[in-house]
């Protein structure tokens, strides 16, 4: 075996159960408490949605039990973060934002980590000397329906390197390596420097992998920045920002990608790298 396959390797089990471990501690179950209506009403659908498909296709034995079997596996690899964010989660953010008149935002994802260090802007993201990727320098405005600058807001990012780990979810990086939270001046606008991430392949060795390859699919997701942007009195919007011509903007494995959400660089002036501009469009909180 390769070095190379011994890294990739470790990282299946590193990162699902960094993130299944994340999603313990996020806070998230804390608020479990669905009604027994809506329980019965979802538990009911989703089962008799099962049962169609086994009836129409006429589902065999043995595929029942590769189902059972992968299922297992799911959780021994820590992958039910991975799995549910990777093809459930995109229909939640829709119907949960459909009301949303500001930006567009996107899926979450499995690799969030609350509390990044705080930066002033211009702000560049903690990151290791030589660290890989096209320097981007990232800036806009922070603004809310009505064209309000957003003074203060935060844009807290988040993003692979450019081999496409993720700091806290793979080993040998810097606890915040490429994780900060920007904090927009008077004016609402931020400025920061970061590199573009690369495109992003799922773990191929975990059971996500597994039912990617026994389908034929593929495991990429395009290069992607995540963002948290927030302001008091306003709806916290989760998106993530894409680069124009990546080849996996139309066939996203995470169906994650709007057209609103895709960014077009240019050379910057001093020629040592890309910037662009972006503005975020916040909705006020529901009174
Ligand atoms: C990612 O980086 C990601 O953003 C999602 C949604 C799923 C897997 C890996
Ligand atoms: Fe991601």
């Amino acid at each position: 075996m390769t070095t190379q396959q011994t890294e990739f390797e470790a990282k299946a089990a590193e990162s699902g159960n960094a993130a299944t471990e994340r999603f313990r501690e996020s806070g998230k179950t804390a608020s479990l408490a669905v009604p027994k209506e809506r329980v019965s009403l979802l538990a009911n659908e989703v089962l008799g949605a099962v049962y169609e498909t086994i009836r129409k296709h006429k589902v065999t034995y043995d595929e029942f039990n590769a189902l059972k079997s992968w299922l297992i596996s799911v959780g021994e690899d820590g992958e039910w973060p991975l799995f549910l964010d990777v093809w459930v989660e995109h229909v939640v953010e829709e119907v949960s934002t459909e009301d949303r008149e500001g930006n567009k935002g996107t899926i979450e994802g499995p690799y969030y980590v609350p509390g990044s260090p705080k930066f002033e802007s211009p702000a560049t993201l903690p990151m290791r000397d030589g660290e890989g990727g096209t320097p981007l320098l990232f800036q806009g405005q922070v603004r809310a329906v009505d064209g309000t600058a957003l003074s203060g807001a935060h844009v807290e990012i988040w993003h692979a390197d450019d081999n496409g780990f993720y700091s806290q979810f793979a080993p040998g990086l810097p606890e915040w390596n490429l994780r900060g939270t920007v904090v927009a001046d008077a004016e609402g606008n931020f400025a920061l420097n970061t590199v573009q991430p690369a495109p992003y392949q799922i773990p191929t060795d975990g059971a996500c992998g597994k039912l990617i390859a026994a389908a034929g699919w593929h495991a990429w997701r395009p290069a992607h920045l995540h963002l948290k942007v927030s302001a008091p009195g306003y709806q916290l919007l989760t998106a993530q920002l894409y680069f124009e011509g990546d080849q996996h903007l139309s066939d996203d494995i995470a169906s994650a990608v709007k057209p609103e959400l895709v960014l077009s660089p240019a050379p910057s002036v001093d020629g040592t790298g890309n910037e662009v501009t972006y503005d975020f469009v916040l909705d006020a909180e529901r009174g």
